[in-house]
């Protein structure tokens, strides 16, 4: 077992239809540990680096464009195989293919607005903590820690 950091954000979708605290709860229920958080207005060069890979893909000025449409919910999540648990709890890509009982499959219609972004591998985890919290994360104890793992 492994305790893993994930960044996660409520894209501008999830944000004006206010589902924030719907989003986050379900990480939070899960067991997931809120290690940092911030609501904010995406800078055209941040939404350019975070979807970097993405560069070359024909929706690429889409991605960014909507990323920066509106504000943003960004967080990091912490406790044992965060990276892959956040993903299984969001679901496909597509939200026509999510399954229900996921966020995508239960509050998603198309995959240009999909509510959700959670890092895909601990490299990615690692670059995208650093891009959107360079100040660094906050590390606490709770005590409900010890019936999780
Ligand atoms: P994910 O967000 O599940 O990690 P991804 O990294 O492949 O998916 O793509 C990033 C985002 O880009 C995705 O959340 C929605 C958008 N996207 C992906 N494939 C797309 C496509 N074929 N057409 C339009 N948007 C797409
Ligand atoms: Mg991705």
């Amino acid at each position: 077992m492994a305790v893993e950091k994930t960044f996660v954000m409520v894209k501008p979708d999830g944000v004006q239809r206010g589902l924030i605290g719907e989003v986050l709860g379900r990480f939070e229920r899960k067991g997931l540990k809120l290690v940092a958080a911030k609501l904010m207005s995406v800078p055209q060069s941040l939404a350019e680096q975070h979807y970097a890979e993405h560069r070359e893909r024909p929706f690429f000025g889409e991605l960014v464009s909507f990323i920066t449409s509106s504000p943003v919910f960004a967080m990091v999540l912490e406790g044992e195989n965060a990276i892959s648990v956040a993903r299984t709890l969001m679901g496909k890509t597509n939200p026509a293919e999510s399954a229900p009982g996921t966020i995508r499959g239960d509050y998603g219609l198309t995959i240009g607005m999909n509510i959700v972004h959670g890092s895909d591998s601990p490299e990615s985890a690692a670059r995208e903590i650093e891009l959107w919290f360079s100040e660094g994360t906050v590390s606490y104890d709770k005590a409900v820690d010890v019936w999780l793992a």
